[in-house]
Formats: structure tokens, C-alpha cells, sequence
């Protein structure tokens, strides 16, 4: 029973993360730093499907198709890597819109309208064969072969690592950051160390003292200032359930019926709200899913799921 009980958390965890659209401050990218690959030792002019291949969390679909992974100091070329011990190489071919171009997959998608901090190093390595510094292009996709939407080129440095740190809002929403070297040069950049943060303030729900017999209270942070923010729970689970909320209109909770109302209370000058109520004794074990709703935007928090103590 308590195993069950475990794994039913652990598989509204998981359920959660989905659901979160990211939370402040938490890194988004999955293989940033592309330390977790299964190849070795110094890979040149890998095809789109071979980087793919090796690289965890990351797809190819440039049209140059010859993306370079190069591990254990400098290669030859550049530097050693920035972080850790593999770097990337990015180029474009020939002066043409012959590019590499890659997707990283993210923990969560990145959302409209949020706003995100994105860092990370290129080295514009100067040879015969790329004798220009070309820029490194940044894109939000929904789909892991397609640049999608640019959000931000930036220009390396051809005689070091330059940290290159943007903020923007997000123009679109998608489930890839994408990464394209600059076409119609002849350049050739090392790039390392990706991270994508989200620095809009979320509307979560947090619960403290779920234990049976004793008071446990919810508490929601970022909600609208003064507001009303209804509290619901489920024993069933996560997943859309179309409810009618009166102030809301038919708007889908992320519970499985039956849902029950906890209340409704109203939120400080801060927007947090906080709501109490006795647990019964001899429930421990048993998994209850959590979500707040504000009423006066009809935003929801990710769904909590918690174990009672
Ligand atoms: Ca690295
Ligand atoms: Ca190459």
C-alpha cells in the first residue's frame, strides 16, 4: 500500500512537471552544457541523424548536416571546452544558407508571454574555411526539426568564450530552444553551456503539514493582489476535467472528478492566500491531488500532489 502510494506520487510528479510551464528560476534545457552524450574523444562533420543519435535531449535538422562534437581539451581548434568536457561546433558552408542548426528538448515549454533568461558561450573560430564571425541565432519551435521563431542572434568572439546573456518575453510558445548558426557567412563557432531560466513569477500552490489527525494548510504565492483564490482537491488524480467555476466561465481544472472545493479565500496585498482545514485521522497513504484557481484572471497553479503523513 505504501509503495503504491509512492509510486502514485512519483507519477503525479511527473504528470506535474508537464503541466508547470516551468518554474521560476529553474533551468529549462536538458543537456545545456551537451555533457550527456554516448560518444568520445574529438567527432567532426557528424550528420544530423549521428549527432542526434549521440547527443541526449538534442536534434539536428540543419541543412549543412555536419554538426561537430568535440570532447577531452581543444580538439585542435579554439579552446577546451568552456564547461565541463564536450563543446559543439556550428558552421555555415560555402556562403550559402547551408547552416547547422539543432533543437534542445526542455524540461518544460516555454510559454507566450513569459520572460526568460537565456546564457550561454560561442568562440568564433577563424581557419581558412571560415574566415568570418558569423552570429549564433536563437529560436522558439514547437516542433524538434524547425528553427521556429528567432528570438536573438548573438555575435562570439574570435579570440575567446564570450558569455552571450539575453532577456526576453517569449513571442511564441514551444517545446524546443533552437540553435542555428548564421547563413549567407562562411563561419565556423564553438558553443557551450546553454541555459534558458524562466524569471516570470509563478502562481503556485504549496502545502505544509498534510499529516492525518493535524491542520494542514494551503497557500498560493503571485496571485492577483486582493483577489479571490478558490481552493480544490482530487483522491483520483491529475488530468483535464472540464468544471464549471461560475467567475470563470467552463474552465478545465487539471483534477479527475470527483473534485472536491476547499474554499475560497482572499489573497493579501501580495497576492498570497492561505487556506486551513483538519486532516482525518487514519488517511495516511492515501495521495491527494491539490490546485488553486484565481478567480479574478482564472489562472491556475500547476497541480500539487502530496502524500498524507
Ligand atoms: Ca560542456
Ligand atoms: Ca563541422
Amino acid at each position: 500500500m505504501r509503495d503504491k502510494a509512492v509510486k502514485s506520487f512519483l507519477a503525479a510528479l511527473a504528470a506535474l512537471a508537464s503541466l508547470s510551464g516551468g518554474l521560476a528560476g529553474q533551468e529549462m534545457i536538458l543537456n545545456g552544457d551537451f555533457e550527456n552524450n554516448s560518444s568520445s574523444g574529438c567527432s567532426f562533420n557528424l550528420s544530423n541523424t549521428a549527432f542526434t543519435a549521440v547527443m541526449d535531449d538534442a536534434t539536428a535538422f540543419g541543412s549543412a548536416s555536419e554538426i561537430d562534437l568535440m570532447q577531452t581539451g581543444t580538439c585542435g581548434y579554439g579552446t577546451s571546452p568552456q564547461s565541463g568536457m564536450a563543446k559543439v561546433g556550428i558552421g555555415s558552408a560555402y556562403g550559402s544558407t547551408v547552416v547547422d542548426a539543432f533543437s534542445f528538448h526542455l524540461s518544460s515549454p516555454i510559454v507566450a508571454g513569459n520572460d526568460y533568461q537565456l546564457s550561454f558561450w560561442a568562440h568564433a573560430i577563424i581557419e581558412v574555411w571560415s574566415p568570418d564571425v558569423g552570429t549564433v541565432e536563437i529560436g522558439i519551435s514547437s516542433n524538434p526539426d524547425d528553427f521556429g521563431q528567432q528570438i536573438y542572434a548573438g555575435t562570439p568572439s574570435a579570440l575567446n568564450w564570450k558569455n552571450l546573456v539575453t532577456s526576453f518575453t517569449a513571442p511564441v510558445s514551444g517545446s524546443y530552444l533552437t540553435v542555428r548558426q548564421q547563413g549567407n557567412t562562411i563561419s565556423w563557432n564553438h558553443i557551450d553551456n546553454f541555459s534558458l531560466v524562466n524569471l516570470t513569477p509563478q502562481f503556485e500552490l504549496d502545502v505544509s503539514n498534510l499529516v492525518n489527525g493535524q491542520t494542514a494548510t494551503l497557500t498560493v504565492e503571485n496571485g492577483t493582489p486582493n483577489g479571490n483564490i478558490g481552493f480544490a482537491y482530487s483522491l483520483v488524480g491529475a488530468g483535464p476535467s472540464g468544471v464549471l467555476v461560475s467567475a470563470c466561465g467552463s474552465i478545465s481544472v487539471d483534477l479527475s472528478q470527483p473534485i472536491s472545493v476547499l474554499g475560497v479565500e482572499v489573497a493579501d496585498a501580495n497576492g498570497s492566500a492561505s487556506l486551513s482545514g483538519n486532516v482525518p485521522a487514519g488517511t495516511a497513504g492515501i495521495v491527494v491531488w491539490f490546485q488553486a484557481l484565481d478567480l479574478s484572471n482564472c489562472r491556475l497553479t500547476p497541480v500539487k500532489a502530496e502524500v498524507i503523513q
